[in-house]
């Protein structure tokens, strides 16, 4: 599939489909000589890495910090959790941080100075459905416009063979019976499940295959309901996600014509609330 370039015209449709669908695809943001990095270099992770059987589905769930958020956080490095300068070049890499400004990203800031290593190896199996927001009870859960999403990168080109992302538009703002059969996502429950027949991993009526390029850069909203498919090729299909926060809420974008659910016009900021992964009336049906 080929998605369209990110011009004058193009922008703004983009912009108002990860508002609307809840992801955008903007193409061919990383390329060499950074691609090729990232490529070699998480092979390299891969290749000293054990899978642990709880992350079977994700296939991985390693996390590198910049240099500076490492140093912060003065933990012991392990496989699974460590600093590396590459974390901080992606963040600064021109072309990401220019698509994003014109997407209209206002004050997007990495969440947590981190990206995530993701991998289905090899014949991997596919990842269940679920969405990855943790904050279901606080009202920026019903926000018309996103407040976190994930900027990532597939590592090489993907199609429904390897194991591509699969999205059921729409479903970061609308509650679909999906929803009501899903336990938390990443959670131990999830993660015992073991029947590839189960309805987490369903063909979904309404999902759509994301196929992409490597380097293409796709946003999706932590609200959005996603999925991968199996991996049934003998090469691994790798992904390097960062969390960020987007806009400052309660403050819609500076372009939001839409409306301002009462929830959000009338926030208390000191308003506090558990976080959890687990949607609540904010997502109406
Ligand atoms: O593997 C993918 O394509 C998506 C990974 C993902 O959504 C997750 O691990 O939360
Ligand atoms: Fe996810």
């Amino acid at each position: 599939m080929e998605y369209e370039e990110l011009t004058a015209d193009s922008a703004p449709r983009k912009r108002d489909q990860l508002v609307t669908d809840g992801f955008a695809i903007v193409p061919g943001i990383l390329g060499d000589p950074l691609l090729s990095e990232l490529q070699t270099w998480s092979q390299d992770v891969f290749e000293r890495v054990p899978v642990d059987p709880k992350y079977r589905y994700q296939g991985s769930d390693i996390h590198v910090y910049t240099e500076e958020r490492w140093k912060l956080m003065d933990r012991e490095s392990t496989h699974q959790h460590f600093g590396d300068p590459i974390v901080q070049k992606l963040l600064d890499h021109e072309p990401q941080l220019q698509a994003c400004r014109d997407l209209q990203l206002e004050n997007l800031a990495s969440a947590g100075g981190g990206l995530i290593l993701l991998s289905k190896p090899a014949f991997g199996p596919p990842l269940y459905w679920h969405q990855d927001f943790m904050n279901w009870n606080h009202p920026e859960a019903a926000s018309p416009w996103p407040t976190k999403i994930f900027l990532s990168y597939y590592m090489s080109d993907t199609t429904r063979e390897n194991g591509c992302l699969r999205v059921i538009p729409g479903t970061h703002r609308k509650r679909i019976d999906l929803h009501d059969i899903l336990p938390n996502a990443h959670t131990p429950e999830i993660q015992a499940i073991d029947d590839l027949d189960h309805p987490i991993f369903m063909d979904h009526p309404d999902s759509i295959d994301v196929p992409l390029k490597a380097g293409d850069l796709i946003i999706a909203d932590a609200r959005l309901l996603h999925a991968a498919w199996p991996n049934q090729t003998d090469q691994r299909r790798t992904l390097v996600l960062a969390w960020h926060n987007v806009f400052d809420f309660p403050n819609p974008p500076s372009w939001w014509d839409g409306d301002v659910p009462d929830v959000i016009r009338n926030y208390d900021p000191t308003f506090t609330c558990e976080g959890t992964r687990t949607v609540s009336h904010h997502l109406p049906r």
